[in-house]
């Protein structure tokens, strides 16, 4: 015991330091959140470093470069959740960048990953968007740290609606007409809306089902857009300091438009499709 004290207490004393360093352990912590002090996406503003640490921009070969695609979260150090509309009709070779906040500047976190399997959700279908979620098998692992780090996908037990600090954030387009992406990570706080009210007359009209959720404004001006789709929804846990990833960015009518909030998956809903896919629930599978 004598011997192994000096090891522990040495631990201890770098414990700040190691804690998240290449440790996957807990999901939906922030670490560079307390660094920066907590504070296209339509309407958003610039992330800093490391704010969303789950978030991965998927891309795939343009010419001799690589060009974004769409946004995914980590849930594990080796999956990825993300959209199935964003790997229709092609049969490409896709790459995952995780730790990154601009597309130009990499940073000491930044990891490339070769996907491995992508597995699209059976019940995916085009015209309706229904079951719009999909899960990517990294070749390998990625190391965490301070700007990477895991999503927490919430079971059924959640009470999704009480949560009132939702944020999205994306790589995708910051003016609804112009295509063009911007180089750093968008971030925008949103609102949940009531499923009841984005299905009404002069919203969607019956088009949104009941895995979705619909998060933005009425008024639009701020929302997720073309790119983002893919990426992350995620709420703070209630008193406490982590966030839920509660829905994969799926679509909407244009982008931050009156009374056409995003369109979301819910997560909670695939809780058990997420087990199986991963084979975390072999007797199910
Ligand atoms: C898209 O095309 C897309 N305004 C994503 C999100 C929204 C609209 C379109 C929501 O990827």
């Amino acid at each position: 015991m004598k011997t192994f004290l000096p090891l522990l207490v040495l631990l201890a004393l770098c414990q700040p330091a190691l804690a998240f360093w290449n440790y996957c352990g807990t999901c939906g912590f922030r670490p560079m959140a307390s660094y920066h002090g907590t504070s296209r996406v339509v309407g958003g503003v610039s992330a800093q470093p490391g704010a969303w640490p789950w978030i991965v921009s998927i891309q795939q070969a343009v010419g001799a470069g690589m060009g974004h695609i769409c946004g995914g979260s980590l849930i594990s150090s080796q999956w990825v959740l993300t959209a199935a509309h964003c790997f229709v009709g092609t049969g490409r070779t896709y790459y995952v960048l995780a730790g990154i906040t601009y597309f130009n500047k990499p940073g000491p976190e930044a990891q490339l990953r070769h996907v491995r399997r992508i597995l699209l959700h059976r019940g995916y279908d085009n015209d309706t968007m229904s079951n719009d979620i999909a899960l990517l098998e990294l070749d390998q692992p990625v190391q965490c740290g301070y700007q990477v780090q895991l999503a927490c996908v919430p079971d059924a037990s959640l009470h999704v609606a009480e949560l009132t600090n939702c944020w999205v954030s994306g790589w995708g387009a910051t003016r609804a007409r112009a295509g063009d992406l911007p180089l750093g990570l968008q971030e925008a706080r949103v609102y949940l809306i009531d499923l009841n009210i984005c299905n009404s007359s002069h919203w969607y009209a019956g088009a949104i089902h009941s895995h979705n959720l619909c998060a933005g404004y009425p008024q639009g001006r701020i929302d997720t857009c073309q790119g983002d789709s893919g990426g992350p929804l995620v709420c703070q846990a209630k008193n406490a300091d982590y966030f839920w990833l509660v829905g994969v960015t799926s679509w909407g009518t244009g982008c931050a438009r009156v009374r056409k909030p995003g369109i979301y998956t819910s997560t909670q809903h695939f809780y058990r499709w997420i087990l199986v896919q991963m084979g975390l629930y072999p007797c199910l599978g």
